[in-house]
């Protein structure tokens, strides 16, 4: 027999329930989705908002472009410490406070893709040379453009001037 105590206690228990589920669920922690198991979430999903520029943990990130091809040939770099988590587009952006070179980039903007960039410290790819700015992490080619790819922690971003053919394009 359930006492007109324990009803009330038990209906509370469901009014409790109730709360700590919305609460979760305006917080996000039970509604974002997973990737499905074994399947790591494409390098080309942003992880942050384009209105996220400043909620991204502080992290460490070097960029280096590099002419070997084209007239003045250079190398240069960029360490950024202590820079919050965004698309790549914003690490090149501050990298020309501290770096000259990388202040003359030149990009242009395609719907759906965000920004290609067509020229660093004044050596511009062209269709006509087959040439381009090829972007790498380590040695391997990025599968995102500077808008969508988020740099991690500690990793060194190489912009490297090349040819269509010698990226493996052609
Ligand atoms: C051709 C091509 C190139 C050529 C473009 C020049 C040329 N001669 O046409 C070259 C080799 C230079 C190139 C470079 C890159 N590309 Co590309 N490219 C393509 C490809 C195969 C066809 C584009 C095309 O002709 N579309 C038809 C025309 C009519 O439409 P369009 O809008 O005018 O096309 C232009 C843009 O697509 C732009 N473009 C080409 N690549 C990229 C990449 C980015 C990020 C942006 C913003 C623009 C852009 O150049 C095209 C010609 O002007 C597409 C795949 C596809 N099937 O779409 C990949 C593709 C667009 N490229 C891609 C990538 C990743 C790159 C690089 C970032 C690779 C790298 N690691 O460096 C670089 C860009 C680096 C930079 N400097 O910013 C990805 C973009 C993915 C994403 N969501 O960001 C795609 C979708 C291929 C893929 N599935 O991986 N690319």
């Amino acid at each position: 027999m359930v006492s007109e105590k324990s009803r009330v206690v038990f209906s509370m228990d469901k009014v409790c329930l109730l709360v700590i589920v919305s609460c979760a669920l305006l917080n996000g922690a039970i509604s974002s989705p997973s990737p499905p198991l074994g399947k790591k979430p494409s390098q080309c999903s942003k992880e942050l908002p384009d209105s996220c520029a400043l909620c991204g943990r502080y992290i460490n990130v070097v960029l280096k472009a590099k002419n070997v091809l084209n007239g003045s040939n250079f190398n240069i770099e960029a360490k950024l410490s202590g820079v919050r988590k965004q698309p790549l587009l914003y690490f090149l952006e501050q990298a020309g406070t501290i770096s000259p070179g990388f202040n003359k980039f030149k990009s242009t903007y395609y719907k759906g893709l965000g920004y290609f960039i067509d020229s660093i410290n004044g050596v511009e790819g062209s269709v006509a040379s087959k040439t381009f700015w090829h972007i790498l992490s380590g040695n391997k080619a990025l599968e995102c453009g500077v808008s969508s790819y988020v740099p991690e922690d500690g990793e060194t971003i190489l912009f490297n001037f090349t040819t269509y053919k010698a990226a493996g394009y052609e």
